[in-house]
């Protein structure tokens, strides 16, 4: 507290005496004229000291210890002794224990419009200890404060922080380039879906001061991104007389198409007129790395028409790439059915001399033909009718054992298929093979 009023005397003394410090300002180097350590001050909670003390120095230690005490603003300090460029050195390192420790610094420089921060170190974790650095440029003004100002806090149990801030380097660079190159990133591909880009990738960069050259620059050539990637970080760092810079962008690249499995071809008989619901699998997709989805069309459970219908699946990963795949739905109907009863009759055992069994064939397969031409014509009646005509004849060979009851069965199971496709109705139960 002493010291604070001592410095505020000489302050009183160097704003007084401001014609002599602006005219020293303009060369100083250092913490030297009207920057000497006399004229700075600490303004905190806790111990503060400033080191050294008085006179022109190369560097100077601005220090904080607080105990016990979870959190803390500590403040480091001149008055501006003319309108100035001031660029310096810092480290920042300190102890604000563990348990969600945090520490932060910010430059500011007080003017007619108001306070100037920069940012030196955003107020982050810091657990354990921490230690950053780097360069700051400030515009001060004439007779305002400027300077430095350290914050942190911790939930730990070790109640206590403590830091230290380095300046060196101190200089007035009035007219020199005090702001860091300026760099922008262009991207060029075929941009998919969730940032992801389906084709190579073209990263340049475009670096720029205005007030110096680029000294050094690092990772900022022309790039091109040519393999799959969920993220690939590129980093371009560039360093003027005013500072550096850094700019990164991150690519994400799928540029392969998805595989995609389709169930195999399905047949269904119709068993009502028309169409028949068919359901069948997902497809089975996979992708090298962003994820994919399937959809067919028509989807599982549509009414399939009688005839083929060709489904078309898509399978589309994280990108949006996508690879179809397609599969048939053939739904059997009475025309086809009719000629499987056909074929069917022609190849059953007929017991009885060749004759008989030719004739009862032959009568079998007529009364099948006119049953075809019937549906044929849009006669579902009577095609119902003459389905029973066949039913009652089968049944009466089986009477007369020139028919197995087991090839009855498996005739009368194909006529009750076909009068369900056209619409018989109920199967008249009397009708059943014995
Ligand atoms: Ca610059
Ligand atoms: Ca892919």
């Amino acid at each position: 507290m002493r010291r604070f009023k001592l410095f505020n005397a000489i302050l009183a003394l160097l704003v007084a005496s401001s014609v002599l410090t602006a005219s020293i300002a303009s060369a100083a180097s250092g913490f030297s004229g009207p920057y000497e350590m006399q004229n700075w001050t600490a303004s905190g909670p806790g111990t503060t000291s400033i080191t050294p003390t008085s006179g022109a120095a190369t560097s100077a230690v601005f220090h904080y210890e607080f105990r016990p005490a979870s959190s803390g603003t500590w403040t480091f300090g001149s008055v501006a002794a003319a309108d100035s460029t001031v660029r310096f050195n810092w480290t920042y390192s300190g102890y604000h224990a563990f348990f969600l420790a945090r520490a932060g610094l910010n430059a500011f420089a007080d003017g007619p419009l108001g306070r100037t921060t920069v940012t030196l170190r955003s107020s982050q974790p810091s657990s354990g200890g921490f230690s950053d650095s780097g360069t700051a440029c400030l515009q001060v003004n004439t007779g305002m404060a400027f300077g430095l100002v350290a914050s942190g806090s911790h939930n730990d149990s070790d109640r206590q922080l403590i830091g230290d801030i380095t300046l060196t380097n101190l200089e007035v660079v009035d007219g020199q380039d005090c702001t860091p190159p300026v760099i922008t990133p262009s991207v060029e591909g075929t941009p998919g879906s969730n940032g992801y880009y389906t084709s190579d990738v073209d990263v340049t960069w475009t670096v720029t001061d205005p007030d110096s050259d680029i000294a050094s620059s690092d990772g900022c050539d022309a790039t091109t991104v040519t393999t799959d990637t969920t993220g690939t970080t590129l980093t371009c760092t560039a360093t003027s007389v005013g500072g550096t810079s850094t700019q990164s962008v991150t690519i994400k690249r799928d540029a392969t198409a998805p595989t995609i499995t389709v169930p195999a071809n399905i047949t269904a008989y119709a068993t009502s007129p028309n169409d028949e619901v068919v359901n069948f699998d997902a497809p089975t997709v996979a992708d090298n790395l962003s994820g994919a989805t399937a959809s067919c069309a028509p989807v599982s459970g549509t009414a399939f028409p009688v005839g083929t219908t060709t489904v078309v699946c898509t399978a589309t990963d994280g990108a949006e790439n996508s690879a179809t795949g397609a599969f048939t739905v053939t739904v059997v109907g009475a025309d086809q059915t009719l000629e499987e009863l056909y074929t069917m009759v022609e190849n059953t055992s007929i017991n009885g001399t060749s004759s008989t069994a030719a004739s009862v064939r032959r009568t079998m397969l007529m009364m099948v033909v006119i049953a075809e031409s019937l549906e044929d014509n849009g006669q579902t009646t009577l095609t119902c009718l003459q389905l029973t005509r066949f039913d009652l004849e089968v049944r009466s060979q089986v009477a007369k054992r020139r028919i197995d009851g087991a090839d009855a069965s498996l005739l009368y199971a194909k006529t009750t298929q076909i009068r369900a496709m056209i619409g018989c109705g109920d199967n008249p139960s009397f009708f059943q093979a014995r």
